[in-house]
């Protein structure tokens, strides 16, 4: 969950649902204030939409036209609880309330996410202001390592029907063994890195101030 890669623009992840989003704005408002032409990119869930901090970086966002684009994984479940459960307006209902670029696509074809976002970065891009994207999916797995998901048998079936997985590789016409062969590949890379941070020497003590502002 942890990620970073701020060489690659990937500014971090965390366990606090939505924390991502006025993070994003802050990036947004610097790339802004720097004539970067960049636009900031925060990902999260439905969940996230009954946050302040939600409500507060969209307000913000707007009020400074920020650079930035909020992409909802909209995967019909908010821990366990289905989504639709609180009966209120659908995920893109909200971003176009307040005012912004908002659309709902299709989230298990990776040729339509990547063509509607390219679409929707260079609006945002031009100086439009923000906009929000929901990106209809199925949630994979379960909201944690060994859930049953006693509470959602029949999304298994969906899943089987919607894997961008397997419809990317069916569109690559990829076989059966092709495939296989690049999941190998990924998993042999994952395990050296694996071994590689389980070899590496335990941070000294003293290097837990660093970075820490106050
Ligand atoms: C601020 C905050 N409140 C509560 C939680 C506990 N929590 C963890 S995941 C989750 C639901 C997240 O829903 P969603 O973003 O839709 O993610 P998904 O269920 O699709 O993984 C909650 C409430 C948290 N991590 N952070």
């Amino acid at each position: 969950m942890h990620l970073a890669d701020p060489s690659l623009g990937i500014l971090g992840a965390n366990g606090v649902v939505a924390a991502g989003i006025p993070i994003a704005a802050g990036a947004a408002l610097a790339a802004q204030i720097n004539e970067r032409g960049q636009v900031a990119v925060a990902f999260f869930g439905e969940g996230a939409l009954h946050t302040g901090a939600f409500h507060e970086a969209v307000t913000l966002a707007v009020a400074w036209r920020l650079p930035m684009l909020l992409l909802c994984e909209s995967n019909g479940w908010v821990e366990f609880t289905r989504a639709d459960a609180w009966g209120g307006p659908e995920p893109a209902a909200r971003g176009a309330a307040y005012g912004l670029l908002s659309d709902s696509i299709d989230g298990s074809d990776v040729t339509v996410v990547l063509a509607r976002v390219e679409e929707v970065l260079e609006t945002v891009r031009s100086g439009a202001g923000p906009a929000f994207l929901e990106v209809k999916t199925v949630r994979a797995g379960g909201h944690y390592e060994g859930d049953a998901q006693a509470y959602r048998p029949e999304d298994a079936v969906v899943l089987e029907a919607t894997d961008p997985l397997l419809r990317s590789r069916d569109a690559l016409g990829l076989t059966e063994d092709e495939a296989k062969s690049l999941v190998h590949a990924a998993e042999a890379e994952m395990e050296t890195a694996a071994e590689t941070a389980l070899k590496a020497p335990y941070p000294s003590p003293a290097s837990l101030m660093e970075d820490v502002y106050a």
